[in-house]
C-alpha cells in the first residue's frame, strides 16, 4: 500500500471527463443498466429482488455523477477558491439513490428504463441500506448540509469516519429493546470510490522529544510512535440540477505497512495480523452517544484519527498548489467543528504548522485562530466532552504539549482582561483541576475559532448567558446563532411525491431551490378543491405509513385517526414519558367514560435508546406495555392506539413525517438545543404541539401562535421551579393526573411484570427531576385537548396544516447555509465559467 501520495495530474496534463457527455435518456439509462449488470456484476437473471438490480442503477447514476464530479474539483482546483472542510464525526445520509436520481433530474429516465425491465423503481429504491453513519439529530444536519451547500454551489467538503458498523438496529423483543449491528456494507456501497493515493498516516502513543534543528532553533518531535493508516472513501454530493458534485470524504483506518513489517520479521505473523485488528478498530463502530460510554479511549482515538487525517488532507492539497507558503492559507481556508468531537483539529492544526511545516508558534496561532469555527449542539452539561489529561499523556502526548502551551498562553490572555480575578481563570482554564485532571473539549473549541455558534436563537442566547458566558464576555464579537433547516429535496420532494406535485401544480416548482416560495401556498388556505386535494395527500401518506406500521408491527392501524407523532432518539429531556402519561390518561378517560374523546387518535412513538442509557431502555418498555394494553382493550378500540415504531432511522422518516397530523416536541424547556425533526414535520403539514424550546420558538413565530399548540413552562419558570420543585404536589391537586400515576401504580400495565414500572415512576416523583415531567404535565393534556377540538374541524384543521408548509420557508437549509456563508465562511459559489 502507497501511502505516499503521487503527483496529481496537474494543469495542462490529459484530462478526462472534461464536459458531461452521458445522455440522461431513458434509453441510455437502460444501456448502461444493462452493461452494468450483465457485463460489470456478472448477472443474467433480473430477480425483483436481487440486490444486483440497485448496484447496477447506482452504477449507472454514478456515472453522470462522476462527470460533473471531475469538473467541480477542477473548477474548484484551477481557480483557487476560498474552501470549507466540515468536520464531523457523524454523517446520517440515510439512502442516497432517491435523492441522486431527484438532483440529476433523471427521476423519470430511470423509472422508464427499469418498466421496460418490468421493474419498479420504488422497489429497487428499497435495496439500498441506510448509511446510518450517525446518532440522530447532528448527524442528519450533517447531511442536510451538504445537500444544500452542493445546491449552493459552495465549495465545501465533508470529512468523516466510515464506520464499519453505523447506528444499531433496533428490534423490541417483549418490549425491550435488542440492539444488532448494522453491517450496511456487507453488500458494498456502490456510490463510494476509494482513493488509496491520498492515504495519510496518524501517529498514536510514544513521546514527545525536543531537538535542534540544523538552524540552531529548538523543535518539538513526536516519536516512537504507532501508526496507523487513514484512507479515504470519497461519496458524491449532487447539487440540485446544477451540475455541481461535492465530496464526502469519509476516512478508514487500516494497518500500516511498516507497522506489519515489523513484528512480521521478528516471525509473528499472527501478531501482526492482530495489530492489524488494533488499527482497524478505530473506525470500527459508531458510538451512540450515552453518559456511561463517555471517556472510552477509542473514541478519542477516532476524534483525533478524523481530525488528523483531515487536516494533512487538506495541507496536502494546500502544498500541492502554493508549496511551502502558507501567508494566504487563512484567506483560503475554513474549517467547521460540528460540536466538540472534532475540536482536537484545534490543536492538531497547530502541531501540523508547526513541527511538520517549521511555522512559528504565532503564525500557527494566527492560521488556526482565524480557520477555525465552532458549532455547539446541546446545552447539556453532561454532553460536553472532557477527556481525563492522563489519557492524551498516553495517547496524544505531543498533542498535550500543545494543549498545555494554548492553555498558558489563554490565561495570559484571561489575566489581562480581567486582573486578579482567579476564579474565572479556573472556571475559564482549559484544564479542570482535580484527583483527575481533566480537558475540556468544548473551551479548546472557543480559544481556538474565530466563530462560536449555537444552532436556534434560544439556544444561542443561553449559550451566551448560561455555559459559555464567561467566554461571551470576553470575546463578544465571537459568539453568533445560525437556526438549523432541514433540506427539502429529501424532506418535501423526494419524500412526499404527492404533497410536492400538488404545491408545484399550484405554485410552480421554484420552492425546491427557494423554500420561501411556499408563501404562495397561503393564498389557498381558504380554497375549497385546494383544501380538498391536500387532505387526500395526506390520507394517502397515512395509508402508507398504516401499511407500513402493519409490516412492522403486526398491529393494523386505522388511517382515520389523528396521527399524533413523536420520533426521535430516547431521552429523558425529550420526554417522551409525557407523551406516555398523556397516552395512559386518554385511556382512563375513555374507559371511564367521562370526558369525550371527540377525535379518534394514534400515537406514534419511535426512537433508538443508547446502549448503555438504562433510563432510556426503560422508557421503551414502559411505553411498549402501556400499548400492549391499549391495544387490546376493546374498550378504546377505534379510539385510542399507541404504537411504538421499531428501528426508527432515516428512512423511515421519509415515510413518518409526510403522514403525521400533530408533531410533538415536548422537551423541557432550554434542553433541546433545536431540534430538526420539528422542520420536517412542519414542512409536510403537521401542526406542532410544543414547548417554547429550540427551533419550537421560531417555528411558532413564523406560523403564528394560532397555528401552534403551546404548552409548558418557560426556561424561565423552569429555573424559578428548581430547587423548591415538589413533583407530588401536581399529582395530589390534579384528579386526572392521579388517577393516571393510580393506574400506572396498579400494576394495570404490568400483570407479570412487577418492578418494570418503578424507576420511570420514581423519576417522575423526584424533586431533583431536571426535567419536571409533573410541572407540564396538565398544560400538556389541555393544550392536546384543544388540538383535537382544532382536529375534528376539517377546515380549521386543513387551514393551519396549509399555513404550517407555507410558513416553513425558513427553516431550508438553504437559508441555514447561507447565513452561515455571509457570517462565518464567506465563499463565493463555484463558478461555471471554466467548464
Ligand atoms: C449527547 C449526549 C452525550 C452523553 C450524555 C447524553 C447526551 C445527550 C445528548 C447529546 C447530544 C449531542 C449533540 C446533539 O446531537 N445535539 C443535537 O443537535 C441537533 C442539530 O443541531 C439539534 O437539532 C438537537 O436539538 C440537538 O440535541
Amino acid at each position: 500500500m502507497a501511502a505516499e501520495t503521487e503527483k496529481t495530474v496537474g494543469i495542462g496534463d490529459i484530462e478526462l471527463l472534461q464536459t458531461p457527455s452521458l445522455p440522461m435518456t431513458a434509453d441510455a439509462m437502460l444501456e448502461d443498466f444493462t452493461h452494468y449488470f450483465g457485463r460489470m456484476l456478472g448477472r443474467q437473471t433480473i430477480r425483483t429482488k436481487s440486490p444486483f438490480l440497485y448496484q447496477a442503477v447506482v452504477y449507472a447514476a454514478r456515472d453522470r455523477l462522476m462527470e460533473r464530479w471531475a469538473q467541480t474539483r477542477k473548477v474548484t482546483q484551477v481557480e483557487d477558491t476560498r474552501r470549507v472542510a466540515y468536520l464531523s464525526l457523524e454523517f446520517l445520509m440515510g439512502r442516497l439513490l432517491r435523492n441522486a436520481l431527484l438532483n440529476l433530474g433523471i427521476v423519470d429516465a430511470t423509472a422508464e428504463a427499469l418498466e421496460r425491465l418490468g421493474l419498479d423503481l420504488e422497489d429497487v429504491y428499497d435495496r439500498e441500506q441506510d448509511a446510518g453513519l450517525g446518532n440522530g439529530g447532528l448527524g442528519r444536519l450533517a447531511a442536510c448540509f451538504l445537500d444544500s451547500c452542493a445546491t449552493l454551489s459552495l465549495p465545501v467538503i465533508g470529512y468523516g469516519i466510515r464506520y464499519h458498523y453505523g447506528m444499531f438496529h433496533q428490534r423490541i423483543d417483549n418490549g425491550y429493546q435488542v440492539e444488532e449491528p448494522d453491517s450496511w456494507l456487507r453488500e458494498g456501497f456502490p456510490w463510494e470510490i476509494e482513493r488509496i493515493e491520498y492515504a495519510r498516516t496518524v501517529r498514536f502513543g510514544g513521546r514527545s522529544a525536543v531537538y535542534t534543528d540544523a538552524n540552531g532553533k529548538t523543535r518539538h518531535a513526536w516519536v516512537d510512535t504507532q501508526d496507523v493508516l487513514a484512507i479515504p472513501f470519497d461519496v458524491p454530493i449532487p447539487g440540485y440540477r446544477n451540475d455541481i458534485v461535492n465530496t464526502l470524504r469519509l476516512w478508514s483506518a487500516s494497518a500500516t505497512d511498516e507497522f506489519d513489517l515489523e513484528e512480521f520479521n521478528a516471525g509473528s505473523y499472527a501478531e501482526a495480523v492482530a495489530s492489524q485488528n488494533a488499527a482497524e478498530n478505530i473506525t470500527m463502530v459508531l458510538y451512540p452517544n450515552a453518559t456511561t460510554e463517555n471517556g472510552q479511549e477509542l473514541r478519542l482515538r477516532q476524534q483525533y484519527f478524523l481530525a488528523s487525517a483531515s487536516l494533512q488532507d487538506q495541507l496536502r492539497n494546500w502544498i500541492e498548489r502554493h508549496g511551502e507558503n502558507f501567508s494566504r492559507y487563512a484567506e483560503k481556508n475554513c474549517f467547521q467543528l460540528n460540536d466538540t468531537h472534532p475540536a482536537i483539529a484545534v490543536a492538531e492544526l497547530m502541531r501540523l504548522l508547526i513541527d511538520d511545516h517549521q511555522l512559528s508558534w504565532d503564525e500557527a496561532w494566527a492560521i488556526t485562530r482565524s480557520t477555525m469555527a465552532y458549532t455547539n449542539h446541546t446545552l447539556l452539561p453532561e454532553a460536553l466532552e472532557m477527556w481525563p489529561v492522563e489519557m492524551f499523556r498516553r495517547l496524544l502526548p505531543r498533542i498535550l504539549d500543545i494543549i498545555y502551551e494554548i492553555n498558558a498562553r489563554f490565561i495570559v490572555e484571561i489575566s489581562q482582561h480581567w486582573p486578579g480575578d482567579n476564579d474565572r481563570i479556573q472556571r475559564m482554564s482549559l484544564i479542570r483541576e482535580g484527583s483527575e485532571p481533566m480537558i475540556r473539549m468544548a473551551y479548546l473549541a472557543i480559544v481556538g475559532s474565530f466563530s462560536v455558534n449555537g444552532v436556534a436563537k434560544l439556544h444561542s442566547r443561553l449559550l451566551r448567558e448560561g455555559l459559555f458566558r464567561d467566554f461571551a464576555e470576553m470575546w463578544p464579537e465571537k459568539f453568533n446563532n445560525k437556526t438549523n433547516g432541514v433540506t427539502q429535496r429529501r424532506w418535501l420532494a423526494a419524500c412526499n411525491s404527492g404533497l410536492a406535485s400538488l404545491i408545484t401544480e399550484r405554485i410552480g416548482d421554484g420552492w425546491t431551490t427557494d423554500l420561501s416560495k411556499l408563501e404562495r401556498l397561503r393564498e389557498f388556505a381558504d380554497d375549497a378543491a385546494f383544501c380538498k386535494a391536500w387532505r387526500s395527500v395526506k390520507l394517502e401518506n397515512k395509508l402508507r405509513l398504516a401499511h407500513d406500521l402493519e409490516a412492522r408491527t403486526g398491529i393494523k392501524v386505522n388511517a382515520g385517526t389523528l396521527f399524533d407523532v413523536q420520533v426521535k432518539r430516547i431521552h429523558e429531556y425529550k420526554r417522551q414519558l409525557l407523551n406516555m402519561l398523556h397516552a395512559v390518561h386518554l385511556y382512563e378517560l375513555i374507559r371511564l367514560g367521562d370526558g369525550d374523546i371527540v377525535a379518534p387518535r394514534t400515537i406514534i412513538i419511535g426512537g433508538k435508546a443508547a446502549p448503555g442509557y438504562v433510563m432510556a431502555k426503560n422508557i421503551i418498555k414502559c411505553i411498549n406495555n402501556v400499548a400492549r394494553v391499549i391495544n387490546t382493550d376493546p374498550a378504546v378500540e377505534d379510539k385510542l392506539q399507541l404504537i411504538f415504531y421499531p428501528d426508527y432511522n432515516v428512512s423511515a422518516m421519509e415515510i413518518i413525517c409526510p403522514a403525521a397530523d400533530l408533531s410533538a416536541q415536548i422537551s423541557t424547556a432550554g434542553k433541546e438545543a433545536s431540534g430538526t425533526g420539528n422542520m420536517k414535520f412542519m414542512m409536510n403539514g403537521a401542526v406542532t404541539i410544543g414547548t417554547l424550546d429550540g427551533a419550537n420558538v421560531e417555528i411558532r413565530e413564523a406560523v403564528g401562535e394560532e397555528n401552534f399548540f403551546l404548552f409548558g413552562l418557560t426556561v424561565e419558570e423552569i429555573a424559578e421551579l428548581r430547587g423548591n420543585y415538589n413533583p407530588q404536589s401536581y399529582i395530589d391537586d390534579d384528579p386526572g393526573f392521579s388517577r393516571v400515576i393510580a393506574l400506572l401504580e396498579s400494576g394495570h400495565f404490568n400483570r407479570f411484570e412487577p418492578g418494570v414500572f418503578d424507576a420511570v415512576l420514581q423519576a417522575i416523583r423526584e424533586p431533583a427531576d431536571a426535567w419536571m415531567t409533573a410541572a407540564d404535565f396538565r398544560s400538556f393534556v389541555d393544550a392536546q385537548e384543544a388540538a383535537e377540538i382544532a382536529y375534528n374541524d376539517v377546515e380549521r384543521w386543513t387551514r393551519m396544516s396549509i399555513l404550517n408548509t407555507a410558513a416553513s420557508g425558513r427553516f431550508s437549509t438553504d437559508r441555514t447555509m447561507r447565513d452561515y456563508n455571509e457570517d462565518i465562511w464567506r465563499l463565493e459559489p463555484i463558478t461555471q465559467s471554466q467548464k
